[in-house]
């Protein structure tokens, strides 16, 4: 049986991730509150997660991210390009002990947030845990994964923690050293989020297409060469491995990248292929395939 906790969690972002994670917190005894940009219809709301047949539901609670009242965990569920923004709109619900927990992918907008809350505590949630959502506050849980919490700054693990594994978070664990998994992340979505996004298919097709399969693994030679740079040992050999594992691991599945140009949201394109074409360039590393399909996704939605 899981211990009941006492901590409130605030949720920024109510997608795939923010629903996923709201309903475990939810589940383990922790108070929720979803934060909406508007009035919500209601005071509460039902979150259901799909998984193999099986629903699971949770009641959380909605209020206006304008309301009064202090976040003292706050998780942040939304893309990338909408962390900041979020955060300003909810600024006065931040104080000295609010703990920031963010969930997005890609990366750089740790530095972003450093600028705009200095000296806040922020937390990294990475995940691999596969959601995708069916209708609003619906989810479907596709795939277990992995989930790793850490501090950007090396603080030591809070109680709060002990809310998260558990459940149908099977594993779920503290990492020292999260800024690492962050990376190894980013590598993998640049390998396979962009080609799937320009060419509409799904992960798979990205190992079973000759020639998609050959891009992929010269965006895993340039995206290696960024990596040893950056003082991480993984050979280009190991992560073409890593990166197919993930391909056949994921084959049925639309990409985050895929599913945001179907819908005509900007993507995570610059917190992704765009943080790691920046390295590139500031450890002089050349990476012109990582170029060509950042300008190429980025005019997607130019
Ligand atoms: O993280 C993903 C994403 O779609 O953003 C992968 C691992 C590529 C799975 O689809």
């Amino acid at each position: 049986m899981r211990l009941v906790s006492k901590h409130h969690w605030h949720v920024l972002g109510a997608g795939a991730i923010g629903c996923l994670f709201s309903q475990h917190l939810a589940s383990a005894g922790c108070a929720v509150t979803l934060l909406t940009r508007g009035q919500p219809q209601s005071p509460c709301a039902r979150i259901r997660i799909q998984e193999n047949g099986v629903t699971r539901e949770a009641e959380v609670a909605v209020a206006p991210g304008a309301d009064r009242g202090r976040a003292a965990q706050l998780l942040v569920a939304t893309k990338a390009p909408d962390i900041a923004g979020a955060l300003a709109s909810i600024e006065h619900r931040i104080d000295a002990e609010t703990d920031i927990v963010l969930a997005a992918n890609g990366m750089g907008f740790v530095e972003q947030l450093k600028d705009m809350l200095p000296g806040k505590r922020l937390y990294l949630c990475i995940t691999t845990e596969g959601a995708h959502r069916l209708a609003p506050l619906h989810v479907c849980h596709a795939g277990r994964g992995v989930t790793r919490l850490g501090s950007v700054d090396g603080l030591a693990q809070p109680s709060w923690f002990a809310d998260w594994p558990g459940g149908e978070l099977q594993q779920c664990l503290w990492d020292a050293h999260v800024d690492i998994a962050a990376w190894d992340k980013l590598t993998v979505n640049c390998a396979i989020n962009p080609l799937t996004a320009l060419h509409q298919c799904r992960n798979g097709e990205l190992g079973s297409s000759p020639i998609l399969r050959r891009k992929v693994a010269v965006l895993c030679d340039e995206i290696a060469e960024v990596s040893i740079a950056r003082g991480r040992s993984e050979t280009a050999e190991a992560l073409r491995t890593r990166v197919q594992a993930v391909i056949a691991a994921t084959a049925n599945n639309r990409s985050s990248m895929l599913q945001d140009v179907a819908a005509g949201r900007v993507t995570e394109i610059d917190y992704i292929t765009g943080y790691l074409v920046r390295e590139a360039k500031r450890l002089g590393v050349n990476t012109p395939l990582n170029r060509e399909l950042l300008s190429e996704v980025s005019a997607l939605h130019g």
